[in-house]
């Protein structure tokens, strides 16, 4: 059997992120992709491509899982951007049908066209319930920021403290990203999971964000724990995975460019 993995997510039309993202690298890296979705975004062209937001019905989210869960034995799953404290409330629920090995969280904090006071109770919701139900997180610089509650992370060893008090706070395994946001000339990911705390490294692409490596990363991530690696091989290939994804990505009329999961070889 193939392995399956399961993503929770919103979709985004465009193909560059979200759920798109997610099947795209299960089935690069050669699981069987599953997906809920959980809201509907749409980049807005004639509106400096912001981000058109839908969510799906909480009832809708439910029975997806509920659909997918029962043709399939699924033991991991990969949560995306959720966007309402009503859609985390049913993906809390939704997780509480069965047992999952792994619980891999993208805390995706804010989304450009959400109210800035209805973002903070996302947020809020998403740290209560979302993230201690978490096996696995994969916060990005600011989300580390207000996960780890640090005003400031300027630095791999600021990076490194803020893994260690995401991890104690949730029991998580932490893979921090430090990206382009951190000086030099590599984009380093901090990996900690309680014990070990290793610097994954490499030569960044550019100093631009390019749309979807965090989905990438966590998906990448989901694939490898469904496979059995452990948490540390999986973030290792993760990594890997995201830098070919960002090294091939696709560029057309936004000002943006998407990663392509489809040249990794392995
Ligand atoms: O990259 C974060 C992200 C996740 N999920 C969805 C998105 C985005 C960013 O655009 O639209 C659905």
């Amino acid at each position: 059997m193939i392995p399956v993995a399961l993503t929770i997510a919103g979709s985004e039309a465009t193909g560059g992120a979200g759920a798109q993202t997610d099947l795209k690298t299960f089935h690069q890296l050669g699981t069987f992709g599953t997906a809920a979705l959980t809201c509907i975004v749409s980049f807005d062209p004639k509106n400096g491509w912001g981000h058109r937001f839908v969510p799906v019905d909480p009832q809708v989210i439910k029975d997806q899982v509920e659909a997918s869960t029962a043709v399939h034995d699924i033991d991991t799953v990969k949560i995306g951007m959720l966007g309402t404290p009503a859609t985390i409330d049913a993906v809390a629920e939704a997780l509480g049908t069965q047992e999952w090995k792994n619980v891999v969280l993208d805390p995706v904090l804010i989304c450009k066209g959400q109210e800035p006071g209805a973002a903070l109770d996302t947020d809020n919701a998403l740290k209560e319930r979302i993230l201690p139900l978490a096996t696995f997180v994969t916060p990005n610089h600011f989300e580390s920021m207000a996960l780890s509650g640090m005003d400031a992370i300027e630095s791999v060893e600021d990076l490194k403290e803020a893994a260690r008090r995401i991890n104690e706070s949730s029991g998580a395994v932490v893979l921090a990203k430090g990206g382009v946001v951190l000086p030099g000339e590599d984009a380093v990911d901090v990996f900690y999971d309680g014990e070990q705390m290793v610097e994954l490294a490499s030569p960044k692409v550019g100093e631009e964000r390019v749309s979807g490596a965090g989905c990438t990363l966590a998906a990448a991530v989901t694939a490898e724990l469904a496979k059995g690696a452990t948490p540390l091989e999986a973030a290792r290939t993760a990594k890997a995975v995201v830098d070919s994804a960002i090294a091939h990505r696709q560029g057309g009329h936004a000002p943006f460019e998407a990663v392509y999961q489809g040249a990794y070889a392995g």
